[in-house]
Formats: C-alpha cells, structure tokens, sequence
C-alpha cells in the first residue's frame, strides 16, 4: 500500500512539473498570464491539501500538498527566474503573498456569515475557515521569504558551481529543508504536532527536489533544440541557461575587450587606470607604468597586408599578457600600443619588467618575413613621476620617444636607456 502510495506521489510530480513546465516553456505564444495564474491557482490546492490531506509512504507520513506542490511551486519560481528576470519573477512573489492575506482576510469576514446548511446535510466547513489565520499568514510569509532566498542562493552557487541542474537541486534542498525547519517548529510549538512528521514531509521534499532536478535536465535537453524558448531578448548561445544578471554580467566582461587582441581595450583603460594608481598610492606602494609600440610597424602592414598585420599583433598581444601578474593591468592603448600597469613596483623594478618583455618579444615574435618583430617602450613611475595617470603617462610617453630616436628596439626609463 505504501508503494502504490509512492507510485502516485510520483506520477503527481511529474504531471505537475511537465504542464506546469509546458506552461512556462510556451509563455511567448499563450501568454505569461497562463503561467502565473495556474501558479496561483495550484497554490490554493496545494494549501488545501496540506491541511486534509495525508498519505503514508515508505518513509513516513507526508502531505503532497505540501512536498508535492508547495514544493514544485518555489522550483517553478525559481526556472520563471532563470528564463526570465527580477522584475519578471517578482510580480508571483508579491502576487501570492499579497492574495494569500486577501485570502486569509475575506476568511475572517465570512465567518461573520450566519451560514445556511445545504440540501443534502453538508454544513459549511466553519473550522476551515478558522484555520486559515495566523497558521496560514505564517506559511505565507515563509513562502515569501522561500521564494527570494532560493533566487540569491541559485545565484550565490553560480560561483562555486557550474552545473546548471546541480545549482537548481542544491537551492531547492537547501530551502525547502529551510522551510520545513521553519514550519514545523510553528506546528510544533503551537499544536503539539509530533517530530515524525517533521521527517516524512522532509524526505518527502526532498524526494520531490531529486525528481524535480532530473525532470529540469530533461527538459533544457529538450529547450536547446526548441525554437519556441527563444527568449524575447534573442539571445540564443551559451547564455541560454544563465540568469538574466549572469547574462549582463557576461556582457559587461565582453565590453572593454578590445576585440583583436582579448587585451582590455582604451575604455578600460580609462576606468580601472586612475583606481589602480590610487590604490597603490594610498598603500604608499609604487605603481608603474610601461608603454610598448612595435617599431615600424606601418611597414609590416605596407609590406604584407593588414590581415597578416593583424596576425602579428596577436601574437604579441598574447606574448606581453604572458608576463602579466593577475594584480597587473595590461591593455591596448591604440593601434600597436600596449599599455602594462604594474601594481606595487618600483622604477628599477619595472624596468627589468620591461627589458625582459623586450627580449621576450624579439626572440619570439616574427613578421611575415621571418625578421623578428622588435618594440621600444617607455617606463614612467608613481609617485616620483607623478602621482596621476595622466602625469606618469606623459613621462613614460616622452620616454617611449626617446627610445624611438635613439634608434629603438630599447627601453628608457627616467635616466635614459635601461
Ligand atoms: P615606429 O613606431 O617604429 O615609429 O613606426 P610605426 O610604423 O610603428 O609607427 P606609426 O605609429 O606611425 O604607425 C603605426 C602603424 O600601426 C599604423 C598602422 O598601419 C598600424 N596599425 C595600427 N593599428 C593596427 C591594427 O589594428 N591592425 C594592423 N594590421 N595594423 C595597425
Ligand atoms: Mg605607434
Ligand atoms: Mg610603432
């Protein structure tokens, strides 16, 4: 009895999570409202159920209101979340809070009613009504707070963990074992309800949450190939399973990118420069400046073309970035100038930074003709230079000249060549 019990529990999730799933999966075409509204609808059964009826399972007694339904609705939150945004998934929050202390409200007013008994016998169920007052207002603020934690916490394990469906197991096993926590401690407290049923509805839950994940898996297998997900945004690559704020916060590393070099480009530059400088300085540390420019580089283009040009200056791009430090700032400053910022260095220092860069290049460069590609630069530091980037940028320009009219291929610093 109990297995068939777990038989039915089951079919019961999967009919709830595949429609429920179709209904959100086809919101362009039916209508978001769809969704939303068989959300609230399914949430006034679910509460129903949760206060007559139980089963027992192998593991304990359990409401499938509550582990089935209750359960699938905070999952289904948290995929409107996923597909969607914020602002999107934020209307169901307030919606089924704000309609469940209606609810409990227009409770309280109808029992003013002397209500009449039916035909058949059947009395009105007044100690129904009473039940839905502070239990329920209490319920309601849990599924309130439910609903947001378990869209901080998808995101929070973002960083940790990449698996999209591990994300959505782990989230919803860690709130829904929150919720039951916060629950049965109410039921506990103030009807006396045994620790038992703590367990079964846990188990129960998380039962739901494995099952729920696995249908999740099966059905981004099925969304990838399916033209009708298209977001409105039409994003349709990798992004397609992240969040709307992963989504941007993908969008934000790509801007400031130059797009030949993967270098940070002149806007990035701009932004992060005078932050690193006065970072360093108000750590009384020293932060230099090396300015690289390939030599005749013009000719390289004249001589083979600018696509082989560009090729080059790839190759260089990734031959400066090799020597970078994490807490460095390497871009490029224009067309085959590179600028390195080196936090906490002295002059000395930067200057065999950059010597070795410039060895580093004439070993490993080559232009299409087999020569080796050679760079001058120009190296400048914070505070004696200067104690703005503008200011350390000049000097290390000034530098950079010098090391052209000296013939290149050299690096000068403040007491001339290196
Ligand atoms: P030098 O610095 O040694 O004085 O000579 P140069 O020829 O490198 O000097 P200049 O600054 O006058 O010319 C830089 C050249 O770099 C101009 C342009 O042909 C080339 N260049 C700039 N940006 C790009 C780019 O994105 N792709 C390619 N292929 N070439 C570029
Ligand atoms: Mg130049
Ligand atoms: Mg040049």
């Amino acid at each position: 009895m109990h297995w068939l019990n777990l038989g039915v529990f089951l079919i019961e999730a999967v009919v709830y999570f595949s429609v429920m799933t179709a209904f959100l999966h086809f919101r362009r075409p039916l209508g978001l409202g769809v969704f939303l509204a068989a959300l609230g609808v399914m949430h006034f059964m679910e509460t129903y159920l949760a206060a007559v009826f139980y089963v027992q399972l192998p593991f304990g007694t359990v409401s499938p209101g509550s582990s089935i339904f209750f359960a699938g609705k905070l999952m289904m939150i948290l995929m409107l979340y996923i597909k969607e945004d914020a602002a999107t998934v934020r209307q169901p929050i307030y919606g089924l809070f704000l309609g469940n202390l209606l609810t409990v409200g227009i409770a309280q007013i109808l029992q003013l009613h002397a209500a009449v008994t039916l035909p058949g016998g059947r009395a009105a169920d007044m100690g129904f009504l009473d039940e839905m007052g502070w239990l329920m207002v209490w319920g309601t603020t849990i599924l309130y707070i439910d609903a947001i934690a378990i869209i901080l916490l998808y995101e929070r394990l973002g960083r940790f963990v990449e698996n999209v469906v591990l994300r959505f197991a782990i989230s919803g096993a860690m709130i829904l074992t929150f919720d039951q926590v916060a629950f049965f401690s109410v039921l506990h407290i103030l009807l006396g309800v045994p620790l038992p049923v703590f367990f079964g509805g846990w188990y129960a839950k998380l039962l739901a949450v494995m099952l729920y994940s696995g249908l999740f898996a099966i059905y981004l297998r099925i969304d990838q190939n399916d033209p009708w997900s298209a977001s409105s945004r039409q994003i349709k690559d990798i992004f397609h399973d992240l969040t709307f704020r992963e989504r941007y916060q993908a969008l934000l590393a790509k801007a400031g990118v130059d797009g030949l070099t993967g270098l940070f480009d002149r806007s990035r530059y701009e932004m992060d420069g005078p932050e690193l400088v006065r970072k360093c300085l108000a750590m009384r540390q020293s932060v230099s400046m090396v300015i690289v420019d390939a030599d005749h580089f013009k000719e390289v283009n004249d001589r083979f073309g600018h696509q082989r040009g560009d090729a080059v200056l790839k190759d260089l791009a990734t031959c400066l970035n090799r020597s970078a430090r994490a807490s460095d700032h390497l871009s490029r400053f224009g067309g085959e100038e590179f600028v390195l910022l080196l936090s906490d260095t002295d002059h000395e220092k930067a200057l065999e930074v950059a010597e070795r860069l410039r060895q580093d290049v004439g070993a490993n460069i080559t232009r299409p003709d087999g020569a080796s590609l050679t760079v001058s630069v120009g190296v400048a530091t914070a505070p004696e230079d200067g104690r703005t980037l503008d200011l350390i940028l000049s000097r290390a320009d000034e530098r950079l000249y010098q090391a052209k009219n000296n013939g290149r291929d050299r690096v000068h610093g403040r007491h001339g060549k290196f």
